[in-house]
């Protein structure tokens, strides 16, 4: 029996089943739960299902997330997708689950389900719902195919990241046989606040570049007051220097004053950044890794390094 098999098999032994996905959720983290969950209900309509977790307000337009009492979960099929680790699922309830099921595509972390269906060749987790769709011959509504849709586009950076397959545009097209508003959806995943057009205009105009190829910004909790921006907003936007000429690795290091630390994010067109995170108690992919540092000193340490690296590549 495959794991899909198994995956449904599970679902139709439950009345209720609830859907837990990471912390900071994505367009991908939303997209394959509200997707799942419009698959179980399309296809098994007298079972309760149930999508909860942290809400961010600009992933609003996909779904609207469930507030859930405690005793719903006794009894119920828990599944959690996009999530390689029981720390990062949002809402802790998740455990009160009579069963688990996780439906990942990063790499493995730890195990915290009774079945883990866990595929790194996948660019997303929404591209493996549509697996699970097709193999057991699952339905969805035009709504549900929007959701996964959405997260296919965004963690496949509308298919432009290594990983893309003929696979993931195969099911995309066969998403694209439902009925939804495709220009629509791109205009709520892309519009942006004029904030955020403003910071980014910022960072293109301001950044510095080390002799060998590090192109970084510091980006002070004063800065960023000015600029009417979050930290966490600032950090998740790393990649606006991303493809520029003679750049081979950038950074942004965000200062957040309330935890009296220094977020750094780094990335890279093949240097391996993880190792620099690593050093200073970071860690992350080969080309995008993460670490948090005490003093601009450090950071200072930091692009000493990083120039370093980039001089090898
Ligand atoms: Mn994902």
């Amino acid at each position: 029996m495959t794991i899909c098999q198994q995956i449904v098999n599970k679902i139709e032994e439950f009345d209720t089943i609830i859907i837990h996905r990471h912390v900071i959720p994505d367009g991908d983290a939303y997209g394959s739960s509200f997707g799942l969950s419009e698959i179980i209900r399309t296809t098994f309509p007298t079972k309760k299902v149930y999508v909860v977790g942290e809400e961010l307000d600009y992933l609003h337009y996909v779904g609207v997330t469930d507030k859930i009492e405690d005793s719903l979960y006794e009894g119920a099929l828990v599944i959690v997708t996009d999530t390689p680790n029981a720390a990062r699922i949002s809402d802790e309830r998740w455990k009160l689950g009579a069963y688990k099921i996780k439906i990942d595509h990063h790499p493995f972390t730890d195990e915290f389900a009774d079945i883990e269906w866990i595929d790194t060749t996948y660019t997303s987790t929404c591209e493996m719902i549509v697996h699970l769709l097709m193999e057991c011959q699952l339905k969805i509504s035009d709504n549900g195919a929007r959701c996964l849709y959405n997260g296919i586009v965004s963690d496949s950076g509308r298919f432009l990241f290594r990983g893309v397959s003929s696979q993931t545009l195969r099911y995309a097209s066969e998403l694209l046989k439902y009925n939804f508003d495709m220009v629509e959806l791109y205009e709520q995943m892309y519009t942006q606040s004029k904030e955020m057009v403003r910071f980014k205009g910022y960072i293109l105009l301001n950044f510095e570049e080390t002799a060998k190829g590090v192109a970084y910004v510091k980006l002070t909790d004063q800065l960023l007051k000015q600029l009417n921006i979050s930290e966490t907003s600032a950090s998740s936007q790393v990649n606006t220097l991303a493809n520029i000429e003679g750049i081979k690795i950038w950074a942004f290091f965000v200062e957040d004053k309330e935890s009296e630390v220094i977020r750094v994010n780094l990335r890279s067109s093949g240097a391996a950044v993880n190792e620099i995170a690593k050093k200073y108690g970071g860690g992350g992919h080969v080309q995008a890794a993460g670490a948090r540092v005490d003093t601009w000193a450090t950071v200072d340490q930091m692009i000493e390094d990083l120039d370093e690296l980039a001089s090898q590549y």
